[in-house]
């Protein structure tokens, strides 16, 4: 029995909470229609315990600042009072559909942007396709989301090396740490006790069968306590790190040489004349010039190896590959003379030596000695699974960063291995995101495609310093439009001020939220939405493992939503029908796109609704799937233009960028910028708030109440030399600008490093606790600190988890006083 109503009216509901990427398995407690609780659901795979956040959720839906009406602007952009007048749903959507059309006519469909929130930290998720089917149907490839902050680093930037995620992601699929199984796990840059409660309570229980630890944190925060190693490392150094670590495991053979040497590209000969892959076109006119080259030790002579079909000649001839070289330097005749050669891990090596144990005790911040326990620790205590996060994506060197990471954890031979990050299974489903509309595949180029051909454009998402150069510069092409659903983009990046000027310089912006905030504030219209708890949704696999993505849920409304808010999903629908799409959302059946994606499951809707606990699907995991064989004979491999995974990247090298990855600095590190570090001597980085998600909830008062007001983590001695006292309002500045915030004491940091919060603008009337303006410099918003111009050169992913910044007491603190 899944529903169950006693006598007294108590109904309780199973389902899952849709507030962040954790998506707990709840059960819902109704008490005579109305909403009262949220308790775990032990019988789910993501139930073991839920949030503060998710058994705040009766105060989320029931708080009197939900918008409950559509609301039109009277005033003019810029003053103060937008002097909202509630409207109908019916002229909401008519002026919304004629203001997307008429900006459509004059500059094309591409000057209408949309905008989405997160699904790591809102239920954007049970809507985000049909968000992107409208796009598609409409004709526009701009969706200013943070996908550079968030995603890009462990699922794209890791592609390069392995062709998939690495550190899987929920919605892009990817490779996910099998912890269960785990000989030792690494937590890098990222806390999942304060953000994906799930994966703590997974490490947790494998901690009990004797798993080993390793965090990488620059804070000793949730889980470093329970662990082996934990690597204090300096913000932003992360890449030098993992060279580091690789250093120690190649020098002391602490790796996993056949899995190097038959699934890597390790064994390609570099040419050291061009510093180009030797071609099997060098070795004679027959050769083709997509196909390499490497040397086989045994025989003595070079071997071709040709990536459509993954394999050497030698593993052909011969069926064996032991011959291949990874190290030394070869002199390989050619037609055009002897050319000296040295393989793709020889090279690597030496990158990875650079970072010795000193160099990196300067650079990262981290003793020799932790260094060489974790080095350790990983080849000893294999299997090896890793997930990274927020820590290592904030910054301008990510992608770099990322990559060196995904290589260090190929040097172990755990993926796709039992233990180690596996490629899951999934059930069977179809995309509803309208990727094969016609209008799809004659969009214009999304913005930033030409200045980041490999970035995020890639995937139609744009940056938001993109943005607004588009809609203030018209670069490169006019931007008039913007339909967002939630994305708080004033809070949640860069540049506050500026982005505040972009937005009031739009012809039409449409806003759809839960709650009013600054982003909606500049918009034209604001909509209603309904909670997670007020709507339907569908979720087909919970990503954290092979039993939790064998579940699919159908989660159904609690409760009605307030007033007149209604579900992303129905507005989309009801959007596209009147903009004239609406033969390709199914005739406004939203019955018929969840169908569409359940099709191949096998499962059905009726079926799902009737089992709110959800339906399980047979699934096999299957380990090490890039050694199966096509009809050939050939192997797999991975999905990477060499069929290997890529020490050396062919692909960012054509791009212009280092085919290795190196490590570079951060733009505004105390060691690239030592003239500045003079002024503004202390690091600063940030982590995410335990009680909120990102920008939200600060209205609860059940949640503000133990969090009330902005904090900053730093030293004591850093503080005492400054003068300021636990407690004290304090000001964090950086060349790019400043913030306000009360100074916690953390001795567990290194004495160079602040820490602060993101997302603070929104007061608590009942707790009398004041909201922080997000424009000005005595507000509390860090994104305002950050420097707009540090960007990471592939992905265009703004810094900020690295700056330069110094902190001082404030004395005349009137503003922020605590009542
Ligand atoms: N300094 C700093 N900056 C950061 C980060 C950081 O750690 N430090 N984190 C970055 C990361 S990882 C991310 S993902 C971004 C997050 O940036 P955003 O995606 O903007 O996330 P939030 O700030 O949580 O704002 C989400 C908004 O969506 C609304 N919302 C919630 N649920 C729904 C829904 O179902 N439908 C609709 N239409 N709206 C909804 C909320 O009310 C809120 O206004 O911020 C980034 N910015
Ligand atoms: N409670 C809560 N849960 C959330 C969210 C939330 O806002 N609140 N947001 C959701 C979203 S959108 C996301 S993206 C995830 C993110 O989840 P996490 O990645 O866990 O988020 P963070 O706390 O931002 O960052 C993780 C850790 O990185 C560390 N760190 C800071 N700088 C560096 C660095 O330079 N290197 C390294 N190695 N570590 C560093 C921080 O100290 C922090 O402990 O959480 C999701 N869940
Ligand atoms: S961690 Fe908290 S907010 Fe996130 S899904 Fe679970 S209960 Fe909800
Ligand atoms: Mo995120």
């Amino acid at each position: 029995m899944t529903t169950t109503t006693d006598l007294t009216g108590v109904r309780r509901v199973h389902g899952y909470c849709g507030l962040c990427i954790a998506r707990c398995g709840t059960i819902a407690t109704l008490e005579n229609g109305r909403f009262t609780r949220l308790d775990p659901d032990p019988g789910h795979p993501t139930g073991q315990a839920l949030c503060a956040k998710g058994r705040a959720a009766p105060e989320l839906v029931y708080h009197k600042d939900r918008l409950t009406r559509p609301l039109l602007r009277t005033r003019a952009k810029g003053e103060a009072d937008p002097g909202w007048r509630p409207i109908s749903w019916d002229e909401a959507l008519d002026r919304i559909a004629r203001a997307m059309r008429e900006i459509a006519d004059k500059h094309g469909p591409q000057a209408v942007a949309f905008s989405q929130s997160s699904p790591s930290t809102t239920a954007i998720g049970d809507s985000a396709p049909l968000v992107r089917r409208l796009m598609n149907a409409f004709g526009t490839p701009n969706m200013v989301w943070p996908l550079d902050l968030c995603g890009w680093g462990r699922a794209f930037a890791t592609r390069f090396a392995f062709g998939v995620a690495s550190v899987g992601t929920g919605s892009a699929g990817g490779a996910m740490a099998d912890i269960d199984r785990s000989g030792c796990l690494i937590l890098w840059g990222y806390n999942p006790s304060y953000s994906r409660l799930t994966h703590a309570t997974a490490t947790v229980e494998a901690l009990k069968r004797g798993m080993k630890l390793i965090v990488v944190d620059p804070r000793h925060a949730g889980l470093a306590s329970k662990a082996d190693v934990w690597l204090r490392v300096r913000p932003g150094s992360d890449g030098a790190l993992a060279l580091s670590l690789a250093n120690l495991m190649i020098v002391n053979g602490w790796y996993d040489r056949a899995f190097v040497r038959d699934w890597t590209n390790g064994p390609l000969l570099v040419r050291t004349d061009t510093g180009q892959l030797l071609s099997a076109a060098d070795l004679g006119a027959s050769g083709a010039p997509r196909a390499w080259v490497a040397w086989d030790a045994a025989a003595g002579k070079p071997v071709v190896y040709d990536p459509a079909a993954g394999r050497y000649d030698c593993d052909t001839s011969r069926g064996d590959t032991g011959g291949l070289a990874l190290e030394g330097e070869y002199a390989v005749a050619t037609p055009s003379g002897t050319i000296a050669c040295r393989p793709v891990f020889d090279h690597y090596a030496a990158l990875c030596r650079r970072y010795d144990p000193q160099t990196v005790e300067a650079t990262c911040w981290i003793a020799p000695a932790d260094l060489e326990r974790a080095a350790r620790l990983i080849w000893h205590a294999r299997p090896v699974s890793y997930y990274a996060w927020s820590g290592h994506e904030h910054h301008d060197n990510t992608t770099e960063t990322a990559r060196a990471m995904a290589l260090l954890y190929a040097l172990t031979g755990s993926f796709d291995a039992p233990g180690g990050n596996v490629l899951l299974p999934a059930i069977p489903s179809r995309s509803i995101g309208g990727e094969e509309l016609p209008s799809a595949k004659s969009m214009a180029p999304p913005i930033g495609l030409s200045e980041r051909p490999l970035g995020v454009a890639q995937t139609n998402s744009v940056s938001t310093p993109d943005f607004y150069r588009a809609v203030l510069e018209g670069i490169p092409y006019p931007m008039r439009g913007l339909v967002g659903f939630g994305h708080n983009m004033l809070l949640a990046q860069g540049d506050p001020v500026r982005g505040r000027a972009a937005l009031a310089a739009l012809d039409f912006h449409v806003h759809a939220d839960l709650f009013m905030n600054p982003t909606a504030e500049l918009a034209d219209i604001v909509l209603p939405i309904a909670s997670s708890f007020e709507r339907d949704g569908l979720k087909i696999g919970f990503e954290i493992s092979a039993e939790a993505q064998s579940l699919a849920q159908y989660r159904s409304a609690l409760v009605p939503p307030p007033g007149e808010a209604r579900p992303d999903t129905d507005v989309i629908f009801d959007l596209a029908t009147r903009l004239g799409l609406g033969n390709q959302f199914w005739g406004g059946d939203i019955d018929a796109a969840y169908r569409q994606q359940l099709e191949p499951s096998g499962l059905t809707l009726e079926q799902l609704r009737a089992a709110p606990a959800g339906v399980r699907v047979a699934l096999t995991t299957r380990h090490a799937k890039h050694a199966d064989k096509d009809a050939a004979g050939n192997p797999r491999g991975f999905p990477t233009p060499s069929r290997r995974i890529e020490f050396w990247s062919e692909t960012l090298r054509a791009g212009g960028h280092a085919p290795l990855p190196g490590f570079v600095e951060p733009r505004n590190s105390p060691l690239a910028r030592p003239d500045l570090a003079a002024s503004f001597p202390l690091v600063l980085t940030c982590a995410k708030p335990t009680l909120f998600c990102q920008s939200q909830f600060r209205g609860l008062a059940g949640l503000r109440r133990r969090a009330l007001h902005p904090e900053v983590e730093l030293h004591p001695a850093a503080a005492a030399s400054r003068g300021i006292a636990a407690g004290d309002w304090i000001e964090v500045r950086t060349p790019a600008g400043a913030m306000r915030a009360r100074a916690r004491f953390n001795r567990d940091l290194d004495p160079r490093v602040v820490v602060g919060e993101h997302g603070w603008w929104q007061g608590c009337e009942a707790l009398g606790v004041p909201g922080y303006d997000p424009f000005a410099p005595d507000g509390a918003n860090f994104n305002a600190t950050i420097d707009p111009a540090a960007r990471d050169p592939i992905s265009g992913t703004p810094n900020h988890r690295s700056n330069l910044c110094e902190v001082r007491r404030i004395s005349d603190a009137r503003t922020l006083q605590a009542p």
